[in-house]
């Protein structure tokens, strides 16, 4: 964990203390009343408002230093007579300060002290236990710069690229790593760029003078096989490029490279070298499928943003094999877990060409115990026992399929990050994780309350399986910079893995540093074949439309819609997403409920879940399915609310946004917690005026007030009123809505596209794949450590998640 260079820590604090010594004297004898215990900002507040009850007083002390240090506490240890502070004041940097409370003494204590103490609260024989585990893989990370600004966050490709270009530089010997790596550089056994007669930085540049020099005798579009015979004397393999003028090209950016490098020319040397061609993506849990899985337990985002991710991977890939030169096609395959209990989805077929795509697949291997291939589905969260065998399994099976090794491993989420760290250490290949929501953050206090948890949770595999997969990962894509470093309030989810504890089992002092260069934001987009513009008329399906009318406007309740609109003049506010407690869907329909003006003004349509709770098979999705019917009743929704079932067809969902557009209304995302909010850009896309969570991605994707709007899930009635004045502003200026509407698509086409993504993701393959082969010592020590880690601790928590056992036997093999 970082630590602050520049505060003067205990000297501030104490100062603090000191300012306003009486008043704080008694609130720290306030906090020591209820013993051990950890407390929140809002906690801590609550209570001094007890003993300082006067508000001026309250604001006199707030106003004072101490007041500017809790802004930035982020919890408190009480430890009688002690209460101990983890101050964040930027993302990233964590400070940790003692005060006694009978006498206000500072001290400033470090993170494994401030574990200790947080310990204490559930487990204090363990706090105190000397040799209890202490998990450090910061230690390995000495030799790897790390970056030190909160504003570089995320910039991995950024900082590794300045770096690289000081390190290769100041001579020929200095550049010789970057030879020995275009030497040995082979994909499917074919060798590419250079040969070994090129196999020093003098030769090689003497030999890109000689090459240049004849392409300027070629006309930029000759073929790379005209010259090809001649290149191969000189030492050149193929996948400099197609044409004379690409050649020219790559070789003029090596060359800029050896002689003088910087930042830019690293970068874009190895976007065109050709690293990768077949890719694995892992993603193991939950229903994987093109069809029918949207709305099954744990099938959400997560397979829509990898199915067009491999769209547009694969498009990337194509466009930059024909740059390089090489007739090689790529490959892309999907890992999942094949389900024979398949609910009527594919989830039963082992491969599955992916729509869209030329040769990318979905592969299919089923989890193996003890007794047979499992037939149904489990959680993500008890998945822990079957993916040793599913590595295994699916290793071979990959091997198979791409008639080799792949170049890349993308796992996904914790099961398929895991896999994808086992398999790309063990065949030592380049990895890249994401995470789509890391769980530790969705739950308070979730390390500290592992053991109360666990049963339900698995949080002792969860969390280690996460640690040891950002730990072996050479890089780790994330949406937004919030979803790393969080914001000035808000720790990152891979902030909250920087130091945790899990009592009784290991105390993580370094889990992963935000500042670590292996962090990159590379957003992704919505399909734009599918989610385009409401005014692009010639493009609308408008075969959908009349379907799409019908479920909002007709009168019927059934099986896919309840409630109704009675004045269907007026704009409709919609909101679609899983019916989970963390999607608020339940919280929307209230705000609109209790709000007046609003319900005046526009008709409220949600899409999610199903109506009977009892069709549900998860608690937590029955309990809200339970408190909307409450909610309709309540506030005598029917007339001015439409809930629509689960929408599982895409193109039809793609229409259903542009129709709300065309009513002139908003999409809204109400989530307490959003990690990024495929659903926000889908609406922008289409041209829907959006108001989003401020609680996550969404917080981002917005600049609120002009490309759309921040709501306050926590403050239900701001919100409501807010989307209220934008539809009354709406009333009176034509030009209003248009502005938001266009304001977002801008938004959507300068950030959030998956062209961009493919060719930021692409390139973090390829440096990656060069800067592990630089830091090949470190990895490895690092690797050990982990494996240890992996065999002498995580299997072991493996082993208290319950193996599933198939209620009915398989049905018997066809005759
Ligand atoms: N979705 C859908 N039908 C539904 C609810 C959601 O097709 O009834 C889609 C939605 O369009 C989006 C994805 O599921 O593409 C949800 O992704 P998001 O990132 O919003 O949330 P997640 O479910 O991944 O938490
Ligand atoms: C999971 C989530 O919770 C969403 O916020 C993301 O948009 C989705 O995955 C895709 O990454």
């Amino acid at each position: 964990m970082a630590s602050a260079p520049s505060l003067k820590r205990t000297e501030s604090l104490t100062d603090a203390l000191r300012q306003s010594r009486l008043h704080m004297k008694r609130c720290f004898a306030q906090y020591m009343e209820n013993g051990k215990r950890v407390m929140k900002l809002h906690n801590l507040m609550d209570e001094m408002e007890k003993v300082i009850d006067d508000k001026s007083e309250r604001d006199q002390v707030l106003s004072s230093d101490l007041g500017f240090i809790l802004c930035y506490t982020q919890e408190a240890i009480i430890i009688p007579p002690h209460v101990v502070f983890a101050i964040r004041r930027n993302p990233g940097y964590w400070e940790f300060a003692k005060v006694r409370s009978n006498d206000l003494a500072v001290e400033t204590i470090d993170v494994t002290e401030y574990l200790k103490y947080k310990e204490m609260v559930y487990e204090e024989d363990w706090a105190k236990d000397e040799n209890a585990l202490e998990l450090d893989f910061g230690a390995f990370d000495f030799s790897i710069p790390h970056m030190t600004l909160s504003s570089s966050i995320g910039n991995g490709v950024s900082f590794i690229s300045t770096f690289l270009s000081s390190k290769l530089s100041g001579g020929n010997d200095n550049a010789q790593p970057l030879v020995d790596f275009l030497v040995n550089l082979n994909l499917q056994g074919e060798d590419l760029m250079i040969n070994n007669t090129l196999n020093t930085t003098s030769k090689l540049q003497s030999a890109l003078i000689i090459a240049e020099a004849s392409l300027l005798t070629l006309s930029g579009d000759t073929p790379y096989q005209k010259f090809e015979m001649r290149f191969k004397e000189w030492g050149f393999e193929k996948g400099w490029g197609g044409t004379a003028e690409q050649v020219k090209e790559t070789m003029r950016t090596l060359s800029e490279v050896l002689q003088a490098p910087d930042p830019s020319h690293v970068v874009k040397f190895f976007s065109r070298i050709p690293m990768i061609l077949n890719i694995v993506i892992f993603s193991p849990h939950g229903y994987f499928g093109q069809s029918d899985v949207l709305g099954l337990p744990d099938t959400g985002g997560q397979v829509v943003y990898i199915l067009d991710q491999v769209k547009a991977l694969e498009e990337e890939l194509l466009l930059r094999s024909e740059r390089q030169g090489i007739s090689m096609k790529p490959q892309i395959l999907v890992v999942t877990r094949l389900i024979p209990d398949a609910r009527g989805t594919k989830c039963d077929q082992e491969v599955e060409p992916i729509h869209g795509t030329k040769h990318s697949k979905i592969l299919r291997v089923p989890f193996r115990t003890d007794k047979g291939v499992l037939r149904r589905w489990v959680s993500r969260f008890d998945i822990y026992p079957y993916l040793e065998n599913f590595v295994q399994d699916a290793t071979n099976k990959i091997l198979d399929h791409m008639e080799g090794k792949p170049d890349l491993i993308i796992g996904n989420y914790t099961d398929g990050n895991l896999v994808a760290s086992l398999m790309a250490s063990k065949l030592g290949i380049t990895q890249g994780t994401i995470a789509h929501a890391l769980e530790k953050t969705k739950y308070e206090d979730s390390d500290l309350k592992w053991k109360e948890l666990d049963p339900k949770y698995h949080f002792s595999c969860q969390f280690m399986a996460d640690t040891i997969a950002m730990n072996t990962t050479d890089f780790i894509i994330t949406s937004t910079y919030q979803e790393i470093a969080g914001s000035k309030d808000r720790p990152g989810q891979y902030e909250s893995h920087a130091a945790f504890t899990l009592p009784g089992l290991c105390r993580v002092v370094s889990g992963i540093s935000v500042f670590d260069p292996k962090f990159n934001i590379a957003a992704p987009g919505a399909d734009q074949s599918v989610y385009f513009p409401y005014h692009e008329k010639e493009r609308r399906l408008t075969q959908f439309q009349p379907a799409i009318l019908e479920m909002l406007y007709n009168k019927i309740e059934n099986e896919e819609h309840i409630g109704h609109l009675a004045d269907k003049k007026k704009p409709i506010i919609f909101s679609m997403a899983r019916v989970d407690v963390v999607k608020n869907l339940t919280g929307l329909t209230e705000w609109y409920g209790k709000n007046p003006r609003l319900r005046d003004l526009v008709n409220l349509v949600i899409v999610g879940g199903f109506f009977d709770p009892n069709k549900s098979n998860d608690r937590e999705e029955m309990a809200e399915i339970k408190k909307m019917h409450a909610i309709i009743d309540k506030y005598q929704l029917k007339g001015q609310f439409r809930w629509i079932a689960a929408q599982t067809d895409r193109q039809r969902n793609g229409e259903l946004y542009r129709c709300v557009a065309d009513t002139r209304g908003a999409f809204v995302q109400p989530a307490l917690y959003e990690a990024f909010g495929l659903t926000v850009i889908e609406a922008m896309n289409c041209g829907l005026p959006t108001f989003a969570t401020n609680q996550g991605g969404p917080a981002e994707i917005i600049v609120d007030g002009l490309s759309g709007f921040h709501i306050d899930p926590n403050n239900g009635d701001e919100s409501s009123n807010k989307i209220a004045e934008f539809f009354e502003k709406c009333r009176h200026d034509g030009e209003y809505w248009n502005k938001y509407s266009t304001e977002g698509l801008k938004r959507i086409h300068e950030c959030y596209t998956w062209k961009i993504y493919a060719k930021k993701a692409l390139n973090m393959g390829n440096i990656y794949g060069f800067w592990r082969q630089l830091n090949k010592e470190q990895k490895t020590a690092k690797q050990r450590y982990i494996q240890m880690l992996y065999n002498l601790q995580f299997r072991n928590s493996v082993k208290t998640v319950p193996v599933r056992v198939d209620d009915v036997p398989p049905p018997p093999p066809p005759p």
